[in-house]
């Protein structure tokens, strides 16, 4: 294969961020012309809030919360009420592109869809025919990804991993499947309107806007409960705490393994449920008792007598008393571990199954449209991708590209759906280009020109959500439901659905009986029939309630089997045990900070959804860079006032983009927040380009899970430098 260079695809034209966001003026109230109101699914991020589309003539006017949807109870976040600058950013990618080399020089050229597609499909029969139909493996996050995800299982590949595993929820889900028996899913499980007690482990609820979730945790603050935070920075959610716990960034289990040592010596657990449903309940006992308040107070900087206290109040409203599992939880390495004390310290306050603690998620009993089954991978791909992961249920984004690098690769083919990895997964640009280098196929389906898009041979401009169809959002949760994604306006440019493509490829490879419908309103229509709806009952209202068909909470006294080895909640890990890990969570005391570095902490902010969202035009109205936030203490140190823009050197020498300081007292004077998302290098994201720093370029240090198989992040430390 020839080697082939990153390209950054440019803007088209010369145009000031003035004129990038004329089309975005606010909107007047319709006049006489025709309104329309389509029901979607949002895509801004993975709540999947259901809304209303409005429009007037087919020109967008604004979108609204559907007030029957779980997600969203009738309102859309920041974000999700943004979602139309989506649709009308102006740098959206407008046709299939394909990269040519001229004169030893890589460009990207417009093609037709017949031609990119039949590009593909021939690198796909050849790559087939040399090495295999199970060598085209597909890295996506979002709904639109399960259309390739059919097309490649359809194909003969089974190869996929989403960053939603390995960079984000994997080590909570593995911890509580050890524990449990299942994970806590999406949306998580959290009965948090019932709670009388909530404790946050960095999860910033409120900055990150998981929109039914920070409804939810307002109710409960509402009626009173309790809520203990425990971050390193005074986050929006410490701000409306009982107990903010600032602790040292990276001991968290050193503290969860003391609160269990103040529940159990003071015999303050929950003996009863511990009985009937647990295992391990003596060695756990042990096990804890070297990890005093004490003890936890050389590690993590907190006060014996807070650490009682807190623990104390978890338990006098138990079980009506919630550890949240969090959600990013690829911090340090030991991120099972620590999903596995809060499991741990759960199942002591007798939260799981128990209201105001994890309610039991039903939904609906949907079929799929009838289809043959698809072929029986030849290989046992995770046998070739990541053999040392054995307890991962779910493919490693990292371990794929690995995968795909040097002449005896085992990926040989590549989709990337909705995923701009550059930003994504750490450390990777330069693993990412040796793997495109060895790909004999790299296809990027994007909406943007992000990032990703540069390393692609073809790229493929799917319209956003707005203009398609999508699966039925059907997700485990409280009361079961289905949502509809539907079209409420026509694709632009020349961009096509997902599934379109996945169909038009399919035809070319002689697969079309596994995609045997029209379109996908026929899908749709066909498995709401099944269910007693139809497409038409559902383009009106959007979303459809059903009723449950077991108890949400466990009964009292009721007997029960979890899906573990030994049938029973496992304090004690057989599997971990088995496999030559910790069977129960040990700490390890995190990396310090060199010499005049300082912890960097990353996170959200509300106004926009990682880097997807930075070049929308009327987020980027909101919220156009990130800034770094300092203690005074720092920044007095440095002589930095607020305002002044630095950049910010990694413990490996790698230096940021320019970003502007915030001084505020909100962050500790050992460490560093920024939020994630911004300092794109992307030529074509014009708004966004080169405004504000990237986090992803200063993670260099990434903390491999020895279970999860996960990429810890936060072992990262950085200086202040002049700009
Ligand atoms: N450094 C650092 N890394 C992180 C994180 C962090 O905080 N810091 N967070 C981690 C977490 S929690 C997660 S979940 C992951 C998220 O990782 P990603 O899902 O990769 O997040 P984005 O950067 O938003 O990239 C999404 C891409 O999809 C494209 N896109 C948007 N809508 C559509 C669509 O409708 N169709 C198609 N085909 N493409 C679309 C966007 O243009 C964008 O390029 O990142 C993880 N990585
Ligand atoms: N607005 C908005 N909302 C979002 C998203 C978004 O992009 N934008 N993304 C969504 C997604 S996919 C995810 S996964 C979630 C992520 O949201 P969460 O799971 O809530 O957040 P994290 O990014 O892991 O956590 C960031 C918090 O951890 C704190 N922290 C840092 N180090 C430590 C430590 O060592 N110990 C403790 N206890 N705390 C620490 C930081 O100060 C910060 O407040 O957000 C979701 N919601
Ligand atoms: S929380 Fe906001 S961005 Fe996420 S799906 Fe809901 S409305 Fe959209
Ligand atoms: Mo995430």
């Amino acid at each position: 294969m020839n080697r082939r260079e990153f390209i950054k695809i440019s803007g088209l034209g010369v145009a000031t961020p003035s004129m990038l966001l004329s089309g975005c003026a606010p909107r007047p109230l319709p006049g006489d012309g025709k309104v329309a109101v389509s029901p979607t699914v949002c895509d801004i991020c993975f709540w999947k809030c259901a809304g209303m589309v409005h429009s007037e003539d087919g020109e967008p006017w604004k979108i609204t919360g559907n007030p029957d949807d779980p997600h969203s109870m009738g309102r859309l976040c920041t974000r999700g009420s943004g979602g139309l600058g989506a649709y009308e950013d102006r740098d959206r990618l407008k046709q299939p592109l394909m990269r040519v080399g001229r004169n030893g020089k890589d460009s990207f050229e417009p093609v037709s869809w017949e031609e990119a597609l039949d590009f593909i499909a021939t690198r796909m029969r050849a790559i087939g025919e040399r090495h295999g139909r199970d060598r085209v493996a597909l890295l996506s996050h979002g709904s639109g990804g399960k259309h390739f995800e059919r097309l490649l299982k359809a194909y003969g590949s089974h190869v996929y991993a989403h960053p939603s595993y390995a960079q984000c929820r994997g080590p909570r889900e593995v911890a509580f499947a050890l524990t449990y028996g299942e994970g806590v899913g999406s949306p998580d499980r959290t009965d948090m309107q019932h709670s009388r007690c909530i404790v946050l482990i960095g999860s910033h609820i409120g900055e990150n806007l998981h929109n039914g979730q920070v409804q939810t945790l307002t109710q409960a603050l509402d009626q009173g409960a309790s809520l203990i935070t425990v971050d390193p920075r005074f986050s929006v959610a410490a701000g409306k705490s009982d107990h903010w716990l600032p602790i040292r960034p990276g001991t968290d289990i050193a503290l969860l393994l003391a609160w269990m040592n103040v529940l159990i010596n003071e015999d303050l657990y929950d003996k009863d449920y511990i009985q009937r449903y647990a295992t391990g309940f003596e060695q756990l006992r042990d096990h804890v008792q070297p990890f005093s308040p004490e003890w936890a107070y050389l590690e993590t900087g907190l006060e014996p007598g807070l650490i009682r206290e807190t623990a104390r109040t978890m338990a006098s409203h138990a079980p009506a008393s919630m550890v949240h599992p969090g959600r990013h939880t690829t911090w340090y390495g030991d991120d099972t571990q620590r999903g596995r004390a809060i499991a741990i310290l759960n199942a002591l306050l007798g939260s799981w199954g128990r209201k105001g603690g994890f309610y039991i998620q039903e939904k609906v009993d949907l079929p799929a449209y009838p289809a043959p089954k698809p072929p029986k991978a030849k290989s046992d791909w995770k046998a070739r991708v990541q053999a040392d992961f054995p307890l991962a249920p779910s493919g490693l984004s990292q371990a794929v590209i690995e995968a795909a690098i040097g002449p005896d690769a085992y990926v040989k083919g590549l989709f990337v759906y909705a995923t701009n990895l550059p930003l994504t997964v750490p450390n990777i640009r330069d693993r990412l280009q040796q793997a495109a280098d060895s790909l004999e196929l790299l296809v990027v389906v994007e909406t943007q020109p992000a990032e990703i898009t540069g390393y692609a041979d073809v790229i493929l401009p799917e319209c956003t959500y707005l203009e398609r169809y999508d699966d039925l959002r059907n997700a485990p949760e409280r009361v079961p439901s289905l949502a509809l994604r539907s079209p409420a306006f026509e694709p632009r440019d020349q961009t096509k659905p997902g599934w379109w493509m996945a169909k038009a490829l399919a035809q070319r490879l002689g697969l079309e009986e596994y995609f045997p419908w029209k379109d996908y309103a026929e899908v749709l229509d066909w498995q709401l029939q099944q269910v007693g709806s139809s497409l038409e009952e559902m383009q009106r209202i959007g979303v459809k309630m059903y009723p449950r068909k077991t108890p949400m909470y466990f009964s009292e006294g009721e007997e029960r089997r979890f899906k573990t080895p030994s049938g029973r909640i496992e304090l004690y890990s057989s599997l971990l045990s088995e496999a030559g890990y910790d069977p129960l969570p040990r700490y390890t005391p995190p990396q310090e900070p060199p010499a005049d570095h300082y912890y960097l902490i990353y996170g959200r902010a509300p106004a926009h959804t990682f880097g997807r969202t930075t070049n929308n035009p009327v987020l980027f109205e909101l919220m156009p860079e990130n800034n770094v936030w300092i203690n005074p203490r720092a920044a007095a140190e440095h002589g930095i006032s607020n305002g002044d823009y630095i950049r910010l050197r990694n413990q490996d020498g790698v230096t940021s983009n320019r970003i502007r300081v915030r001084v505020t007292e909100r962050v500790a004077p050992n460490a560093v927040f920024m939020v994630h998302g911004f300092g794109h290098d992307a030529k074509g994201m014009r708004l966004t380009h080169g405004v504000g720093a990237d986090d992803a370029a200063l993670i260099t240090n990434v903390k491999i899970d020895p279970i999860a198989g996960s990429t810890g992040m936060r072992a990262n430390f950085v200086r202040l430098l002049e700009a």
